[in-house]
């Protein structure tokens, strides 16, 4: 029935809403076909909920995020209602492979990393709880650059996910507001109002996002800048054909592209544009929709919980003020309280050249009211706490982290060591004044996407010992415990991994032309590119273990398979050269006749969600090996050891939860801890000394100086040798010594096959905690006063 209703609707959709013929469909309209067939079921479930929501008067989460990183949705939502064997079946019978429909969508890449990625998570478990909930976004017109190699260099090309009919977006050019800039703040009846001089439509497309079972969908809400005046048509008869378009042009660019580069003040500027345009309209859309249930807005905070994710959409604070005084007519400190209880802030990194900042000139020019009212906001803190040691506004700047931290009710990291860290640095005097307002939230995935679509091999074997509770019940995977001392179960879980390799060689084999040994070890880093993360620190290790290995060819070695994936950002330009340096020694290793049987590298361009989805599943061995206090948490090793992969790696992020968990036996831990490594900087010469103490390392380095990666060309290389050996802010030379130690147990361990397997279920089993379903648990306990809604 369920087969024969998805044919009849796939059969409409390809010939009334594409006018195609089936004879004459392509793969892309069998794909739009499947998924305006697949999205309509989607519907009733969507109005469902949101009429529970507006029925129970329930309260509702909204999660502000300059990034989804969604990638592709159709599986998710095949998965999520249940019709993977249906979908199958229809598309066999249409003549067509329903893995190859799937794959023929492109990946909504709407977000840089991880915490792009986290955001999505979070709108499918919202959605798998019944938790009533919103995404607010923007609707880039081109998501994150895609990357080739050009002789081992990182090359960027725009993205063009658009440029083929989105079968998700459905378009609503009724809701839409008119979001200004510029201008001047006037008094009108002794009352500030501001007159912006500029504006740009914000025009909304909603997403159903649907939980597990079709239980429950919630609203990604994604704007787009539209033009105010389509068109002047006065200069167009002029003739000015251009200038006539000028506005529109100017509209557009705020909803073009994902984090443009913000080196130059043009570039700053259209950040700080995309960033106001988005909370903006969204606040307008939230209080709206509050004020055709409720009559006062101080009940704000009790039906409505906002969560800033980053400070992108820290202008929140000012702009709800903003409505709530000059607007609303509330007084001020009162609107400032009401808008306190109602923000919330996720902090993601410690980093102090992440933490935004925004010129006061800037502020003012762009938005002088919200300039003013950031003033107004520093005053009512320091009020409430006059030894205040913090300042909202200090040298010209205005500091988006401070602002977000001052506004909000809760503030929380994403791991357990990043809260403690947040405490102590970034935002030690604050937390001091307002002790109870940071709390913690360790990140986690959703398994719906990370173990069930992506790993269906492991996913049936589970099930099939367990039954399928696990699928939103995550924590069931512990009962998978004592199967780790089955030999049986064992085989077959060894076996799942094999073949999820082998499938991955034949996709290096078809699309990149390279041969993978499928019994070798596949040991895998991939995420964005940067010094923290340390993906130079994996490739020097990767040339000793080459040096080692040719002095001594006939030596016992473990077959490895490096695998590297990630962008650079387009203007990081030491991130490029360690791009450049991972390609230039994947070309000299793998030529390699007699090394490369034991050591080979693979850098696979355009890493995204899809590769990831393909990469994790096969991963033997997951890198995270970031200088300790660096990385906030971390998402990407949640996903390995749910796929069963171990993790070398230090003491930084959620590494330390998920080794307590795993147990510190099935982890390979090396480096210094976050204290140690403050201790470490604090020694002169600390990369010159530990170069010296350790001859493989100096010797790897001078490999690199001779020029055998570059044609001879010494130089080439200087940035990052100098580097390593010099500054070394990263402690990439202090930490190689341990590296090495922990690598050579890792070869060790992966020689004994039973107690690898055993180690790899003990992380599948214990790795159920690390589910977006429980970190959406907490910010709906600890943070929100958010429940689900039975459906
Ligand atoms: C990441 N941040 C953290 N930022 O680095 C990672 O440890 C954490 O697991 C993850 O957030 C989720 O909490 C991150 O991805 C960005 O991508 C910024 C986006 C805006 C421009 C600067 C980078």
């Amino acid at each position: 029935m369920q087969t024969q209703d998805l044919r009849d609707a796939v059969l409409r959709h390809l010939t009334y809403s594409l006018g195609k013929d089936p004879a004459h469909a392509q793969t892309n309209d069998w794909r739009l076909a499947l998924s305006f067939a697949v999205r309509e079921r989607i519907v009733d479930p969507w109005f469902a909920s949101t009429r529970a929501t507006y029925g129970g008067k329930h309260k509702r989460v909204y999660y502000l995020s300059m990034e989804f990183l969604i990638g592709r949705l159709l599986e998710d939502a095949v998965v999520n209602l249940g019709l993977m064997d249906a979908a199958d079946e229809v598309m066999s019978g249409f003549g067509q492979n329903l893995h190859n429909v799937l794959s023929d969508e492109p990946d909504a890449a709407l977000g840089n990393g991880g915490l792009g990625r986290l955001a999505a998570c979070f709108l499918e478990s919202l959605s798998t709880i019944g938790c009533p909930a919103y995404g607010y976004g923007i609707r880039y017109e081109h998501g994150l650059f895609k990357q080739s190699f050009r002789d081992g260099r990182q090359m960027e090309s725009p993205e063009d996910w658009l440029l083929r009919r989105n079968a998700w977006g459905f378009p609503r050019p009724e809701a839409s507001f008119r979001i200004g800039f510029n201008g001047r703040v006037a008094e009108r009846d002794g009352k500030p109002v501001w007159e912006p001089s500029e504006a740009v439509l914000a025009s909304a497309h909603d997403t159903p996002i649907i939980g597990w079972q079709g239980r429950w969908a919630n609203t990604l809400r994604l704007w787009e800048a539209k033009p105010v005046d389509i068109f002047d048509l006065d200069r167009f008869n002029r003739g000015e054909f251009a200038a006539a378009a000028e506005a529109e042009a100017s509209a557009r660019t705020i909803s073009r592209v994902l984090y443009p580069d913000d080196t130059t003040y043009q570039g700053k500027r259209l950040r700080l544009q995309q960033e106001y345009f988005f909370t903006a309209a969204s606040l307008r859309d939230i209080v709206r929709r509050f004020d055709s249930e409720y009559d006062d807005p101080a009940w704000l905070p009790q039906k409505v919980a906002i969560q800033l994710n980053d400070t992108h959409p820290a202008i929140a604070g000012p702009e709800l003020v903003r409505i709530l005084h000059d607007e609303k007519g509330m007084e001020i400190d009162r609107a400032i309280e009401t808008a306190r209880a109602t923000l919330n802030y996720t902090n993601h990194t410690l980093l102090p050249e992440a933490l935004e900042k925004w010129s006061e000139e800037l502020m003012s020019d762009l938005l002088p009211r919200h300039m003013t009212l950031i003033q107004r906001i520093d005053e009512h803190h320091a009020q409430e706490k006059p030894n205040r040691k913090v300042r909202l506004i200090e040298n010209g700047d205005v500091k988006m982290g401070e602002l977000s931290f001052v506004m909000a009710n809760r503030v929380n990291g994403v791991s357990a060591l990043h809260t403690e860290l947040m405490k102590q640095t970034v935002f030690e005097d604050l937390h001091a004044q307002y002790p109870d307002k940071i709390v913690n939230q360790t990140n986690g995935v959703t398994p719906r996407r990370w173990l069930l679509s992506a790993n269906p091999r492991l996913s049936n074997l589970i099930a099939g010992e367990i039954g399928m509770d696990w699928v939103d019940d995550l924590e069931q995977l512990a009962r998978l415990e004592p199967l780790a001392e089955d030999s049986a179960f064992r085989k077959a879980y060894r076996d799942a991994k094999r073949a999820n390799k082998a499938e991955l060689s034949q996709w290096f084999r078809d699309t990149h032309d390279v041969a993978l040994d499928p019994d070798a070890m596949f040991d895998v880093q991939i995420k964005r590119i940067h010094e923290y993360k340390r993906q130079h620190l994996n490739i020097l290790e990767a040339i000793a273990l080459w040096q080692e290995i040719r002095d001594n060819p006939n030596g016992d070695w473990t077959p490895r398979v490096k695998i590297f994936g990630g962008k650079a950002a387009p203007g990081y330009v030491f991130a490029k050269e360690i791009i450049y340096l991972i390609n230039s020694v994947a070309k000299v290793l793998n030529a390699d006749p007699v090394t490369s049987k034991f050591l080979k590298v693979v850098y696979p361009p355009n890493y995204n969600v899809t590769l990831a989805e393909k990469l994790i599943p096969a991963a033997e061995l997951s890198q995270q090996i970031s200088t300790a206090g660096k990385e906030a948490s971390g998402t990407g090793n949640m996903k390995f050891a749910l796929n069963g992969a171990l993790t070398i790696g230090t003491l930084d992020g959620a590494n330390v939860e998920i080794r307590e968990l795993v147990g510190a036996d099935n982890f390979f831990l090396f480096g210094m801890t976050a204290s140690e490594v403050v201790e470490r900087r604090k020694v002169h010469e600390h990369a010159a000394k530990a170069i010296a103490a350790d001859p493989r390392l100096a010797r790897a380095l001078d490999e690199i100086r001779a020029g055998t990666f570059s044609d001879g060309d010494g130089e080439r290389f200087r940035s990052i040798t100098d580097n390593v050996s010099g500054h070394d802010y990263f402690l990439v030379s202090s930490d190689f010594t341990d590296f090495w130690r922990a690598s050579r147990e890792v070869d060790r361990a992966y020689r004994d096959s039973t107690s690898w397997t055993r180690m790899a279920v003990l992380n599948t089993a214990r790795s159920g905690w690390f589910s977006s379903d429980r970190t959406i648990r907490g910010y709906m306990g600890d943070i929100w006063g958010a429940s689900a809604v039975p459906a």
